[in-house]
């Protein structure tokens, strides 16, 4: 079952000027970074609240780290902007599963690796009305390998 917004994807061309931005706009901080070279991108999580499914909703900001990564030649196409929303459940192999019996593309036979060690798989824009969709189930606190630093 899908409980929140986990994400919004936003692609963007430099990291640091787009994260320097929602700071001083919005005084938005870095909860985490990190580098995802399975995906092709060097990333920031904005924290913007916590959901009373006790998990918690982030912006994504996205840096492409290869032209030819999805969010290399997304942005090649269309400029900055946003990528794709991200729904948090506990249970992603389940409701993607789910998801496929209902005739929508899944892109992963099994999940993958996403940020601050979340299992992630998306489901392809064509058979979501356009929107590039994601499924997110984060870590357990006490799995996340970066939860003590961010
Ligand atoms: N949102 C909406 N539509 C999109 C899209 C997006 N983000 N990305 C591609 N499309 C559309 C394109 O516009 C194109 O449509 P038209 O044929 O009408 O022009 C079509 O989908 C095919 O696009 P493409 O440019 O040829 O790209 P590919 O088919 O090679 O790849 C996709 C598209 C979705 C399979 C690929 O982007 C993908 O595998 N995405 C999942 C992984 C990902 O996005 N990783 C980065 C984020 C990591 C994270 O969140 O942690
Ligand atoms: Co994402």
């Amino acid at each position: 079952m899908l409980t929140r917004i986990d994400h919004i994807g936003i692609a963007c061309f430099d990291l640091d000027r787009t994260v320097e931005f929602y700071r001083a706009t919005y005084g938005f901080e870095v909860y985490h970074s990190e580098v995802n070279e399975e995906q092709g991108v060097r990333e920031a999580m904005l924290r913007i609240n916590g959901t009373d499914d006790g998990g918690a909703s982030y912006l994504q900001l996205l840096e492409p780290t290869r032209e030819d990564s999805a969010v290399g030649k997304w942005l090649a196409k269309n400029g900055e902007g946003v990528h794709h929303i991200a729904f948090g459940t506990a249970d992603v192999d389940g409701d993607a599963e789910a998801v496929r019996g209902k005739g929508v593309r899944v892109l992963y036979d099994e999940p993958r690796t996403g940020s601050m060690g979340s299992r992630i798989t998306f489901l392809h824009p064509k058979d979501c009305h356009g929107v590039l969709t994601e499924l997110v189930t984060s870590a357990p606190p006490s799995a996340d390998p970066s939860s003590a630093e961010h």
